[in-house]
């Protein structure tokens, strides 16, 4: 072999040794969290090239699937996280964050994965106005519910409700030149009974953007695109551990089906007929219970 710095070439790659001689590249001021996810993540590196005999072709591909989600990513759009959640891994990271807020009867309110169509500065609204500055053609729906202290039962006054849904056309007022800034999104903060409520409309199926690498990945695996109907929150209050969450309609299609693996069951939910409102067709209750620090 030929002579490096008086030292042999390394080990053939096909080797373990050569994937812990990466490791052993680390130096001993390494972050200690970082270094020890690296090393993991170096050998499920190695071991899946090894295992599926990457080629360099093949690799290049990936590379460059990687480079166009960083290119059309912007602060309206953030196709990296698109491509990691029709991987399910942010439902899985979701589900290891929040260990104990499960399926259990009681336990706090259950999450749910963010996905990338939040934005910060949601319009602030009173109770009971509506989140719909356009599209008003939809089914409007009267939210209303509790949000509880989830050890005490007690009301949490004051909680924040940030909100953020798709119109009937299945599209982000981020995605759509043809909806006013901000439309179905806003945030709203509970009564002293922990009370709320407020308009929005009722949602509807929604393909995820199909036009860059995580499209492009699904129609190769021969997937849909589609998300269940469903509804964002993150509810926060002071000393408590906020809830990123969605809500979804029980009678959507894709209930079992979501391309981004995120529903469970207690966050499925029956909008039901309203009556005598002129400003909504439907209404849905729901109670958020927070897991103080
Ligand atoms: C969405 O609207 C969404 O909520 C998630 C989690 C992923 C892609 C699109
Ligand atoms: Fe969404």
């Amino acid at each position: 072999a030929q002579q490096v710095n008086g030292s042999s070439t390394q080990a053939s790659r096909f080797d373990p040794n050569f994937t812990e001689s990466v490791i052993n590249a680390n130096g001993p001021k390494a972050h200690p969290r970082l270094a020890r996810v690296m090393a993991s993540l170096t050998r499920h590196l190695h071991d899946f090239c090894r295992e599926n005999e990457i080629t360099i072709d093949e690799y290049m591909a990936g590379i460059d699937m990687i480079n166009r989600a960083g290119q059309m990513s912007n602060e309206k759009r953030n196709e990296g996280l698109l491509l990691a959640d029709i991987f399910g891994m942010e439902s899985l990271a979701d589900e290891i964050t929040h260990k104990l807020a499960s399926e259990a009867k009681d336990a706090p309110t259950a999450t749910a994965i963010l996905g990338p169509f939040w934005r910060k500065d949601a319009p602030i609204y009173k109770t009971g106005e509506s989140i719909v500055k356009g599209f008003p053609e939809g089914d409007h729906v009267m939210m209303h519910g509790k949000v509880t202290d989830f050890d005490t039962g007690k009301p949490i006054e004051n909680a924040e409700i940030d909100i953020w849904h798709t119109g009937p056309n299945g599209l982000y007022e981020s995605q759509d030149p043809d909806q006013p800034d901000m439309n179905l999104r806003g945030r709203f903060y509970t009564g002293p009974e922990g009370e709320y409520n407020f308009y929005c409309l009722r949602p509807t199926k929604y393909p995820i953007p199909y036009d860059g690498p995580a499209g492009e990945l699904l129609q190769l695996l021969d997937r849909h695109a589609w998300r269940p109907a469903h509804i964002h929150f993150i509810v926060s209050a002071p000393d408590y551990k906020p809830v990123v969450t969605q809500i979804f309609d029980r009678r959507d299609e894709y209930i079992t089906n979501d391309v981004a693996f995120a529903v469970k069951e207690s966050l499925i939910v029956d909008f039901e007929p309203r009556e005598g409102d002129s400003k909504a067709q439907f209404e849905l209750k729901y109670d958020f219970k927070l897991a103080s620090y």
